[in-house]
């Protein structure tokens, strides 16, 4: 049997996040604690540009954030299209623990935040700016693949005790249509977990996730006895049968990860490029390649 706990996380982001995350888990903190502290580290990064702070703008210069976390009890928290707020995990835990509600968007999850104690602040950065500019040239709509090695931050965690957590948060596509939301703040799409079974996260262009309830069907494709990567592996299969011949495959990159309940991870993506980090007592953190469907 696998030794316990386990953390994953997308992208080269994932090794700073996996590294609080267990520092949380070894100084006491539960898994969803971890989780938190973890997608936070790329929340705060202005290098992290499609992740909180630094993230790159929509198409009107506005920095909007989509962010969702869910523990071993199916309790979950979600924002979307969240402005000038910098930890939007943190405000989804909040609607989680504090409201009766899932998910709230926009002005009205920007007032839960402030009123919650969060601080506004201008999320957009200099660079962030500059890459704007950069772009309005030509205002072309087609979204970087594998942007500089990050992109959505997930991260999926199993303690101890054998429960799943969660996490992912992201500035979604860059040069979104303003008032765009992506699939990292859907539970079922952006991220998915079934303490009976296992947790499954996205990353990747959203359309194609959201179209396909992608980390739901990861997580119950392992219920019907398929391993991790086999899973992420039949919904990547799937979204490429969708995308084939339409003209938008040619900026897809869609990875998933995902852990199941014995501790086992896997992930599998479209193209590659992705990677994604694992952390466990016997091998430590390390990032590994995604394995690919096309070139
Ligand atoms: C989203 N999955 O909003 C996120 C991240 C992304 O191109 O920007 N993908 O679709």
């Amino acid at each position: 049997p696998v030794k316990k706990p386990v953390l994953i996380s997308t992208w080269n982001h994932g090794l700073p996040a996996n590294e609080e995350a267990w520092k949380t888990l070894k100084n006491g903190g539960s898994g969803l604690d971890a989780v938190e502290a973890g997608v936070m580290t790329a929340e705060a990064d202005p290098k992290v540009s499609s992740v909180g702070y630094g993230g790159w703008p929509d198409r009107e210069g506005k920095v909007t954030l989509d962010a969702c976390i869910m523990d071993h009890q199916s309790n979950c928290g979600s924002v979307a299209f969240l402005q000038d707020i910098k930890h939007p995990i943190s405000v989804a835990r909040k609607v989680m623990e504090k409201t009766p509600h899932i998910m709230l968007v926009g002005e009205g999850a920007k007032q839960f935040a402030l009123e919650e104690g969060f601080k506004e602040e201008n999320l957009l950065t200099e660079d962030a700016e500059k890459a704007y500019r950069e772009w309005l040239e030509k205002s072309e709509y087609k979204p970087v693949i594998n942007i500089e090695n990050h992109d959505t931050i997930s991260m999926l965690a199993i303690d101890e005790n054998g429960d799943l957590y969660g996490a992912c948060t992201t500035s979604g596509a860059a040069w979104k249509v303003h008032g765009r939301v992506g699939d990292s703040p859907i539970i079922g799409a952006g991220l998915f977990l079934d303490n009976e079974v296992g947790s499954a996260a996205a990353t990747g262009l959203g359309e194609a996730v959201m179209r396909t309830s992608g980390s739901a069907m990861v997580v119950e494709l392992m219920r019907q006895g398929k391993s991790p990567m086999e899973a992420c592996k039949e919904i990547v299969e799937r979204i490429y049968k969708i995308y084939k011949n339409r003209p938008d495959l040619e900026y897809l990159q869609i990875g998933f990860i995902a852990l199941n309940k014995q501790g086992e991870y896997g992930a599998y993506c479209l193209r590659p490029g992705f990677n994604y980090a694992v952390y466990d007592e016997k091998d430590g953190n390390r990032l590994i390649d995604g394995e690919y469907k096309i070139s």
